[in-house]
């Protein structure tokens, strides 16, 4: 058959389009398709709920490709490898198995797969510069392309709905930092705001941050590295196992509210 190239870009733009428009309403929208993220939205998808990542970045996998210092290999503890193994991504044992390594370009482009095939939907590209708010609780995020902003366009934004959000933008915070400069949002935090991560302390951090890992303002739960800046807790460095327990710990959370009603 004949390769005719207004087909081949109508194909692309109604694709796009029908997979865009089916996710303006959506159980739970993930910011940030880092570790924590992806996690977040396989675990939820193969739960059956309705599940987007928007990732500001042309590629997912966040922190996770460059491993430590650009050394692509992530350790993970015991907890970690037991999701390694369920996502199917090949680690093996160091020193004994007193750790367990795996290839990072290998986690993220197997938790990445593993996240769509369960029935995520990723939207990269595209950065969330806003949330949407009704009576004190957050129902929905604000969306723009990572290129309006870097360009500096005046040009305004699209907004999606979702029952729940989870803020996983990393070190960053970039949710819970415009809600906090927007709107004033008073989080759950001992002070109110973002705290700010402390320097490393890895066994420290591993825990709180999968402690932390909670709704921090109606409708918002932080996961990852988000959810340990918020709270204030130390650092980990490159041990990823952490963030992984995070995503599984704020799907469980998530779901149980979902099957609340
Ligand atoms: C859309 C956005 C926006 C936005 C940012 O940093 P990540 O990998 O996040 P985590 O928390 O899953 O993993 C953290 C880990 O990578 C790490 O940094 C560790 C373990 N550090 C320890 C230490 O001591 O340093 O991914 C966050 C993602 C990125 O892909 C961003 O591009 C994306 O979020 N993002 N996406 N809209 N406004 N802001």
């Amino acid at each position: 058959m004949a390769l005719d190239e207004i087909k081949i870009s109508r194909a692309i733009i109604e694709r796009y389009f029908q997979k865009l428009n089916n996710y303006l309403e959506m159980d739970v929208a993930i910011v940030g398709a880092g570790p924590s993220g992806l996690m977040a939205a396989y675990k939820l998808a193969r739960e059956g709920f309705k599940v987007a990542v928007f990732e500001r970045r042309m590629s997912i996998g966040g922190g996770i490709w460059g491993g430590g210092m650009m050394f692509n290999e992530v350790v993970v503890q015991e907890e970690g490898a037991r999701l390694l193994r369920e996502i199917g991504v090949r680690f093996e044992p160091w020193n004994d198995g007193e750790y367990y390594t795996a290839d990072s370009v290998e986690l993220a482009c197997v938790l990445g797969a593993r996240a769509l095939q369960a029935g995520a939907k990723i939207f990269n590209l595209i950065m969330v510069e806003d949330v949407m708010v009704r009576e004190g609780r957050v129902v929905g995020l604000v969306l723009n392309w990572t290129a309006v902003e870097g360009a500096g366009l005046h040009v305004d934004p699209l907004a999606v709905r979702a029952k729940y959000v989870v803020e996983a933008t990393g070190h960053e915070t970039a949710v819970l930092q415009v809600m906090q400069r927007k709107l004033g949002a008073k989080l759950a935090t001992e002070t109110g705001t973002i705290m700010g991560e402390k320097s490393m302390w890895a066994e420290v951090a591993e825990s709180l941050t999968v402690d932390y890992t909670r709704e921090v303002y109606p409708g918002v739960f932080v996961a990852g590295m988000a959810a340990n800046a918020t709270f204030g807790a130390y650092r980990m460095g490159p041990i990823f196992g952490g963030m992984l327990l995070s995503g599984e710990r704020v799907a469980s959370l998530i779901a149980e509210r979902l099957r609340q009603g």
